[in-house]
C-alpha cells in the first residue's frame, strides 16, 4: 500500500494528517492517537482505511503516531499519555481523544469517532474475538475520552510495561470516578484486526494481575500528572504526525 496512493485518494487531508470537512462545522476537534513501534506495514493500511472513514464521518481531526524509541519493553498506555500532552501542545483546541491500536479498522461508518458525555469504547466486536466483547470490562483496542474525562481519571497508567492489563486499569479508573462506559450497538461496533504475531519486546506482563487489583491506590500518583519522557522528533508527514519519544524503561 504505497502512501502516495493513499495521499491521492484523500485530497483535503493536510500536512500532519489533519482534516476539516469543507461543508460543515464540527462541534469537536478529534485527535486520533496511535501507540506505535515497528508496525509501518499496518500503519499504511490503517491510513488507507481510516482517512476515508473519518472524512465520511465529517470529523475535524488529526492523526498522531506516538512512536516508542529504542528496543526496551513496549508501554502502550504511557505512549497514549504522551500523545495526549503533545497533541495539546500542538493545538490546544483538541477536545476529544480517540486512542486506537494500529491494527484495528471499524467495519461500519456509523461507529462515529467522537466523544460523548461518558468515555466511549468503540472496538467492541472484533473479528479475532468472534465479533463479541471478550469480557464485560473490556476497554481495549479503540477508546475515546473527552479532555475533561481524561483529566478526571488522571490519564492512563505509566507503569504497565509489556503486554496486557493497562486497558483494565483504565476501565477501573473510569468506574472508580463514577463514570460509565458508553458503547455502540453490537452490530455497529464490528472491527477487523490486521493479523500479526506477537511483537518482540512486548511480552505479556506477569505483574498485570496484581496491578489491576490496586488501581484505586495507584491512580492518584500514577497518571498524566506524573508522566516523564523526552520527545526526540516531531515530523509532519502528509497523512499523519509522527512523534518519536523516549519513554524510558521498566524499573
Ligand atoms: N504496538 C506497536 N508495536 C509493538 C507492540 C504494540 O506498534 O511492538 C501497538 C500497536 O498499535 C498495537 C497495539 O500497540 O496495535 C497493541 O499491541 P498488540 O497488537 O500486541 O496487542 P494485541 O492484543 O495482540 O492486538 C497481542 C498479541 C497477539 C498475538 C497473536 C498471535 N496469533
Amino acid at each position: 500500500m504505497p502512501l502516495e496512493r493513499v495521499q491521492r485518494e484523500n485530497p483535503g487531508v493536510l500536512l500532519g494528517g489533519r482534516y476539516t470537512p469543507p461543508d460543515c462545522t464540527p462541534a469537536q476537534t478529534v485527535a486520533v492517537i496511535i501507540p506505535f513501534r515497528h508496525r509501518e506495514h499496518h500503519l499504511r493500511y490503517w491510513l488507507h482505511y481510516m482517512h476515508p472513514i473519518l472524512r465520511r464521518q465529517r470529523l475535524r481531526y488529526g492523526i498522531y503516531v506516538i512512536n516508542q524509541h529504542g528496543e526496551d519493553t513496549f508501554n502502550r498506555a504511557k505512549l497514549l499519555n504522551v500523545g495526549f500532552l503533545e497533541v495539546l501542545k500542538e493545538d490546544a483546541t483538541y477536545d476529544c481523544f480517540i486512542f486506537s491500536d494500529v491494527d484495528l479498522v471499524p467495519m461500519d461508518d456509523r461507529n462515529l469517532y467522537r466523544c460523548g458525555d461518558q468515555p466511549r469504547h468503540f472496538a467492541i466486536a472484533i473479528d479475532k474475538f468472534g465479533f463479541r466483547l471478550p469480557y464485560a470490562g473490556y476497554f481495549g483496542g479503540v477508546s475515546g475520552l473527552s479532555k475533561a474525562q481524561f483529566l478526571r481519571i488522571n490519564g492512563f497508567p505509566n507503569e504497565y510495561w509489556g503486554w496486557g492489563g493497562e486497558d483494565d486499569d483504565i476501565f477501573n479508573r473510569i468506574s472508580l470516578t463514577g463514570m460509565k462506559i458508553s458503547r455502540p450497538d453490537i452490530r455497529i461496533g464490528r472491527y477487523r484486526m490486521i493479523k500479526h504475531d506477537r511483537d518482540k519486546h512486548n511480552e505479556p506482563n506477569p505483574q498485570r494481575f496484581t496491578k489491576i487489583k490496586n488501581t484505586k491506590l495507584t491512580m492518584k500518583r500514577d497518571g498524566i500528572g506524573s508522566v516523564r519522557y523526552q520527545v526526540l522528533e516531531v515530523s509532519w508527514q502528509p497523512l499523519f504526525t509522527n512523534i518519536t519519544v523516549d519513554i524510558g524503561r521498566p524499573p
